[in-house]
């Protein structure tokens, strides 16, 4: 499948639209509720989903798509560029001295988080330093100090001191030589007053350049009382999602960061120290609404759809190359010009067909003019499955049922069976040639045969012995 559950319905309420150069209220409404759908399900709160429904419906109706654009392309547009508005940019990360301190509820991610940070730093070639201020949970210490053995990075923790804000201040001395400082603290069930007193604390001591929360990607409506109390006591800069290697989309963190009038900076995916990335706008609103990469999505949309109508119909143009040519293959040729262009060109699609072999081609073989192929599209129709599969079996008395049938004289259905029998003969002279000598004839053809071959064709035709 190219897309997954709800990609795919939004791809068919967009798929609707194919072709349109107009979109109905309906349509708008359709696509809007498969996107609501979506964020429903990935814990965007339930607000700023109809916020943004708001604003992609005013502006799908009232906006005139830009000239060429289709009604899909328009609206895909507006839908992703609402959800960059909603998502926001990536938190600002300088590449520079800093001390970066991680609040967050118990459990959240946030020891894990900040090795990650730390190796994520050390990659960019600066030298952080992790400094370890969780005296609540028994194990904390050992935890951090063998995250920062497996980052490779400095590490400062005293698991005889019980006061957090002690801790802090001699970190941030002991590791004056790192350039980045990630100073780790307790999480509690909830925010009792106790940890919000010591945070503050912590965050006095410390002074640091940015606060990031640290929030499991599965928090749901969890988010936003947690966001605002974190905000009041110490001001919160940018958030962390955990736990995306989950099943949960995180969308709880955009409440947080609507909350806090912040953005995200950094996604977790795993326990290990790698497995962290900077927020990418693209790639986050994609999760949400359970697509791929959004930002290809009008093309993958596109193939989508190419791909759907090929297993549809099951016709590849390379099955006309093996086997029997029917006339199921040379009606599926008429269309293909009508899309791609003519046949010469298709051809030139299918590996190893390519390099202007057409060209030597008699040019009638492959000449259906407009006309002739709409006349022929119409007399197929009136032939029976067994005629379209085996034309040779198509007698006198067919032909003149055909032609009663479709309304063209019975010259024109002849003038078909000859035209098909054309290009049959033409391509079993390809299929005869085998890949070997189809290849060494290109090369001769484009003049790396070396010797005397010189681009010509010599006496070697291509459809001689
Ligand atoms: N699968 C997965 N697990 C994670 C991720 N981040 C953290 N964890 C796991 O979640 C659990 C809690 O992570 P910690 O980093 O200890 O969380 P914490 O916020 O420091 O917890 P406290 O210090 O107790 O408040 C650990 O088992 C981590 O391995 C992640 O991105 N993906
Ligand atoms: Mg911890």
């Amino acid at each position: 499948m190219v897309l997954d559950d709800l990609g795919s319905s939004l791809r068919d309420s967009l798929g609707q639209l194919s072709g349109q150069t107009r979109v109905t209220e309906e349509d708008v409404e359709d696509i809007v509720k498969e996107i609501q759908r979506s964020l429903l399900q990935a814990d965007v709160e339930v607000s700023l989903v109809m916020d943004l429904s708001d604003s992609i419906k005013e502006r799908a109706l009232e906006e005139e798509p830009p000239g060429g654009t289709s009604a899909r392309d328009h609206v895909l547009s507006i839908v992703y560029e609402e959800m960059v508005d909603l998502v926001g940019d990536s938190t600002d990360i300088p590449l520079e001295e800093q001390t970066i301190l991680l609040a967050g509820l118990q459990g959240s991610g946030k020891t894990t988080t900040t090795a990650k940070m730390a190796w994520w730093f050390s990659k960019k070639g600066l030298r952080p330093a992790i400094v370890q201020t969780d005296t609540f949970r028994p194990g904390a210490y050992d935890q951090a100090k063998e995250m920062a053995g497996r980052a490779e990075v400095d590490f400062y923790g005293d698991p005889d001191e019980e006061d957090p804000v002690k801790i802090a201040r001699d970190g941030l001395e002991a590791t004056s030589d790192a350039d980045v400082h990630i100073v780790d603290t307790a999480g509690r069930h909830a925010l009792e007053d106790d940890l919000i007193d010591e945070i503050e604390e912590i965050e006095r001591a410390v002074n640091p350049d940015r606060n990031l929360l640290v929030l499991d990607a599965a928090i749901g409506q969890g988010a936003k009382e947690q966001a605002r109390q974190f905000d009041d006591s110490i001001g919160i800069e940018g958030v962390v999602v955990t736990k995306l290697d989950g099943t949960a989309k995180g969308g709880g963190a955009l409440t947080a960061v609507n909350e806090t009038g912040s953005s995200i900076a950094f996604l977790g995916s795993g326990e290990e120290v790698r497995d962290i990335e900077r927020f990418e706008p693209s790639g986050f609103i994609s999760r949400l609404l359970g697509m791929g990469d959004l930002k290809q999505l009008t093309e993958r949309v596109e193939r989508a759809m190419e791909e759907t109508q090929e297993d549809e119909e099951d016709w590849d143009p390379e099955d006309m190359l093996k086997g029997e040519f029917t006339l199921k293959d040379m009606r599926h040729q008429m269309q293909a010009m009508n899309n791609m262009g003519p046949l010469d060109q298709v051809m030139d699609m299918i590996p190893g067909m390519g390099g202007g072999l057409m060209d030597e081609l008699p040019d009638d073989a492959m000449d259906v003019t407009q006309d002739r192929m709409r006349s022929f599209e119409v007399i197929m129709d009136s032939m029976t499955e067994m005629e379209l599969e085996n034309p040779r079996a198509i007698g006198a008395s067919q032909v003149e049922r055909i032609a009663r049938g479709s309304g063209k004289d019975e010259e024109r259905v002849r003038e078909l069976l000859e035209q098909h029998k054309m290009m049959s003969q033409t391509l079993k002279q390809f299929q005869g040639m085998g890949q070997g000598n189809m290849e060494r004839m290109m090369k001769k053809m484009q003049g790396g045969g070396g010797g005397g071959g010189g681009g010509g064709m010599g006496g070697m035709g291509p459809f001689g012995d």
